[in-house]
């Protein structure tokens, strides 16, 4: 079939989701030639300076990243706001934030998938109720999926609800320190020095996994930057514009990347439609292919164990996790109550439809009421 029928607008379809069919599609695999790859030059594609002395080398290394001179960071023509960091973190450093997804941050008080349709002792401990499962797997190959395979999303600090799209007072837990100051440092390296870290959404995704077309626009202060940290398999992510029928920029975010969004880009439309095998050949990107580093100046988070980084390279051979952090509350403000909260009902109210992710083939137009458990598809 040629390229021009094989992206043949459905009925009702706009730009924005024919790209996505586009590289979501596997059999004939999309060419990928015009996807964006940051650092190997691309007519849109920007280096940036930053300000150097925005963050201490000794900040730097505390969170396990390069000093700043190091940084290769990049914007793209067109979006205003956006910005790229190709992997800036220290040999060895990865391993510690993909070990704190995996077997922290998805424990109690923190929420996650699993727990909509799993009693709370089963839920409990997911790390040490699939940790031989993933060690095994690396010799059984069929064994029974763990609930670490099965999980989707993590929810930090005030929990994101999938139900209302909203943030509430009443649903919070204290955000993780280290990631906080992680994000601190990444926010201050690249000009937001007032950034809150207020909010997190883990997501995990497989070979067959993709993230719908969606704008994050439930925090309640939209001008803060929203980070996004990669690790584990490399993705297509699709950046488009205020309207999906502007067609997305596609570009690779490989393990380590970290973007940006903010400014002018802060509410764009984005989707991830695929995920894909780390380019390179072997099982793991290379960033994750040398041991986790225990060295020991004073750092954020422990040293991950040879025995943790085991599981989670199991667990990252066809496996992506990524990382979003959010500041909700516009500084100095708190969530509105009485007469403001109940404008602010109608007003998210008004706008909701505006946040769902698509469907990705006409059958599933409709489902709307199960993005909940579906936000990220597995064909
Ligand atoms: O996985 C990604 O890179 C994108 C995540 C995302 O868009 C989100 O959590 O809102």
């Amino acid at each position: 079939m040629g390229k021009m029928a094989a992206c043949r607008l459905e009925q009702g379809e706009d730009a924005f989701r024919k790209i996505f069919r586009l590289y979501k599609r596997r059999n004939p695999p999309p060419d990928l030639s015009g996807v964006v790859e940051f650092t190997r030059g691309h007519p849109g594609v920007k280096p940036k300076e930053l300000t150097i002395g925005a963050l201490s080398d000794q900040d730097a290394c505390r969170a396990g990243l390069q000093p700043l001179d190091q940084w290769k960071v990049y914007g793209l023509e067109g979006y205003p706001g956006f910005l790229f960091v190709s992997n800036p973190f220290l040999p060895g450093w990865q391993h510690r934030w993909v070990r704190q997804c995996l077997k922290v941050y998805p424990q109690k008080p923190n929420v996650c998938n699993l727990d909509l349709h799993m009693r709370a002792e089963q839920t409990a401990n997911i790390w040490e109720s699939s940790k031989e499962q993933l060690r095994e797997r690396a010799s059984h190959r069929r064994s029974q999926k763990s609930l670490l395979e099965k999980l989707r999303w993590v929810t930090l600090g005030y929990h994101y609800n999938w139900d209302t799209k909203k943030y509430s007072v009443d649903h919070h837990s204290t955000f993780p320190p280290d990631l906080a100051e992680l994000s601190r440092c990444v926010s201050r390296a690249c000009g937001f020095s007032k950034f809150q870290p207020e909010a997190g959404i883990l997501n995990y995704y497989h070979m067959d996994s993709s993230l719908g077309i969606h704008v994050d626009e439930s925090e309640l202060d939209q001008h803060s930057p929203l980070l996004s940290f990669c690790f584990g398999q490399s993705c297509i992510y699709l950046l488009g514009g205020l309207s999906r029928e502007l067609a997305p920029t596609p570009m690779m975010m490989h393990s380590g990347d970290i973007m940006i969004m903010a400014g002018p880009s802060r509410l764009l439309y984005h989707a991830v439609p695929r995920i894909l095998p780390h380019p390179g050949g072997g099982l793991l990107p290379p960033g994750l292919t040398v041991p986790p580093s225990d060295n020991t100046p004073p750092a954020l988070t422990e040293p991950c164990s040879s025995q943790d980084w085991e599981v989670c390279a199991q667990y990252l051979h066809d496996s992506r996790i990524n990382m979003t952090v959010r500041q909700v509350l516009e500084d100095g403000c708190s969530f509105p109550v009485g007469e403001d909260m109940r404008r602010e009902q109608t007003h998210a109210n008004e706008e909701d439809s505006y946040h769902q992710n698509a469907p990705e083939t006409p059958a599933q137009e409709g489902e709307g009421q199960h993005l909940l458990t579906k936000r990220i598809k597995t064909t």
